[in-house]
């Protein structure tokens, strides 16, 4: 049966606020949670991931939880080890305690940061591809993933990891015309990824049907995802407003772009 009660982990934040308006129209009943207050919604739960208790409280009686809270770009080590890494696990003992068998985590194609980005006619990026974090974040992301694994072997709880690429309302630089995930079908991904009859632990990445994509969607299109959106209306005018990608800038020459290069101490 399809999950109805969803958890929604970091519902204040840009993705939480466009699925909080997108997931109810699929038939979802949210429950929300954020350390930070959610605009116009009383009933969410203000609390931290190292909360485990209000957690545990959060978790109790859903289908499912969609695990976007926490640090979202890079940071100090001790930032990303406390919200993303011990946060997640807390999530997920949290979830083996109460029962909830299906989790879909916000993993990041950070989490493969340093993966060349294909050129010409090079093949798409596989999944498989083996991880190369660009940054502490696509590290605690990486761990998520194995995390995810570790507690479907052991405890039987299916997780869909989805690297999602850039989730925004538009495309703004040249690098998301490959990596966009229009929110409409991150709401369709997120969809297939909280129903489809996996079991075990899935990895996909998670972008739009963009003519310039990096990655293979085929093992999100195997969970029932149909992406309906192309970043390709916007190309002509970012390109010509900010030059196509230069494969021999360091900045342009990863999946991960920025990331790769950006000063040790950005931004913290
Ligand atoms: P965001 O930074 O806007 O939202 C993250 C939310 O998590 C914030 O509202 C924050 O208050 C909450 N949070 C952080 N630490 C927490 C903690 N310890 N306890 C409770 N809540 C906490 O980020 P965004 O863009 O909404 O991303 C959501 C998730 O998706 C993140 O995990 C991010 O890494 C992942 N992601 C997002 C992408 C995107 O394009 N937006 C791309 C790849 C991954
Ligand atoms: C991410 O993982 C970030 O959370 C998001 O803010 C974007 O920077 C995205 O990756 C990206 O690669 O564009």
């Amino acid at each position: 049966p399809a999950p109805r009660t969803v958890l929604l982990t970091g519902a204040a934040g840009g993705l939480g606020t466009l699925m909080r308006g997108l997931l109810p129209s699929y038939g979802y009943d949210l429950r929300l949670f954020d350390m930070r207050p959610v605009e116009g919604a009383p009933d969410a739960i203000t609390a931290d991931l190292a909360d485990t208790q209000t957690l545990r409280a959060a978790v109790r009686g859903v289908d499912a939880i969609l695990h976007l809270a926490g640090i979202s770009l890079e940071s100090n080590f001790d930032k990303i080890l406390r919200a993303n890494i011990e946060g997640t696990y807390n999530l997920y003992e949290a979830a083996r305690a109460e029962g909830v068998r299906r989790v879909v985590f916000a993993s990041s194609n950070h989490a493969v940061g340093y993966t060349p980005r294909p050129q010409g006619d090079d093949p798409l990026i596989p999944i498989t591809t083996p991880r190369r974090p660009d940054t502490f974040y696509g590290l605690s992301k990486c761990f998520g993933e194995d995390l995810a694994q570790l507690y479907a072997d052991r405890h039987g709880i299916d997780t869909v990891s989805v690297r999602i690429g850039s989730c925004f309302p538009e495309p703004t630089t040249v690098r998301m015309l490959s990596v966009w995930l229009s929110p409409a079908d991150g709401a369709r991904l997120f969809h297939a990824a909280l129903t489809a009859p996996v079991s075990g632990h899935t990895v996909v990445y998670g972008s739009s049907a963009n003519t310039r994509l990096w990655w293979d969607l085929t093992p999100a299109r195997a969970l029932g995802y149909s992406p309906q959106d192309d970043s390709e209306p916007f190309a002509a005018r970012l390109l010509s407003e900010q030059g196509d990608l230069d494969p021999s800038d360091p900045s342009h020459a990863n999946l991960g772009g920025a990331f790769c290069t950006e000063p040790p101490e950005w931004p913290y």
